[in-house]
C-alpha cells in the first residue's frame, strides 16, 4: 500500500500520483534527511507492508521524471525487514543492508544506475513496517 505527498505529480509502476500537500510530520522529517543527505527533496513515497507478504519486487527507482543519476533517501520505522540490493548486470550476489526502526539509507549518485533493490517477503512473524523514500522530481 502506497501514496505520494510532492510538490509535483509522479508516475511509478505506471500510475500517476497527482500532487498532494506535505503533512506537518512530512516536511519535518524530509528536513532531516535533506541536511543527511545534502541534497533537496521534493516528493516521498511512502509504503505500509503490514506484514511479511507485504514486499517490494527488485527494481531501480529510475523513472525519467528522476533524472539521469537521482539521490534518494530511505527512512524506515517500524519492524525489522530484509532490505537487499543486487548488480544489474550480475544479479547472482545479493547484498543485504541492515534497516531497522528509524534507519535512514542514503541511495547516492550511481545507485539506480548501477543496482536494483527489493524487500522480500518473509515467512516470519513481522509487524507492521513503514518506509519512506524522498525524491527529487525534475
Ligand atoms: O521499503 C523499502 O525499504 C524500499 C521501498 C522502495 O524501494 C521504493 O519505494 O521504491
Ligand atoms: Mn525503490
Amino acid at each position: 500500500m502506497s501514496s505520494w505527498y510532492g510538490d509535483a505529480p509522479y508516475t511509478y509502476s505506471s500510475l500517476t500520483w497527482p500532487a498532494r500537500p506535505w503533512p506537518p510530520a512530512l516536511s519535518e522529517i524530509k528536513a532531516q534527511v535533506e541536511s543527511l543527505a545534502g541534497t533537496s527533496f521534493n516528493g516521498v513515497l511512502a509504503n505500509l507492508y503490514r506484514d511479511g507478504l507485504d514486499s517490494m519486487g527488485w527494481h531501480a527507482d529510475d523513472e525519467p521524471e528522476l533524472g539521469p543519476d537521482p539521490v534518494i533517501a530511505s527512512v524506515v520505522f517500524g519492524a525489522d525487514r530484509r532490505f537487499v540490493f543486487r548488480r544489474k548486470g550480475d544479479t547472482a550476489e545479493k547484498i543485504e543492508v541492515p534497516l531497522g526502526n528509524g534507519d535512514v539509507l542514503i541511495m547516492g549518485p550511481g545507485t539506480q544506475r548501477r543496482w536494483q533493490h527489493g524487500v522480500p517477503k518473509t515467512a516470519k512473524p513481522v509487524g507492521e513496517r513503514i518506509n519512506l523514500t524522498f525524491r527529487r522530481i525534475i
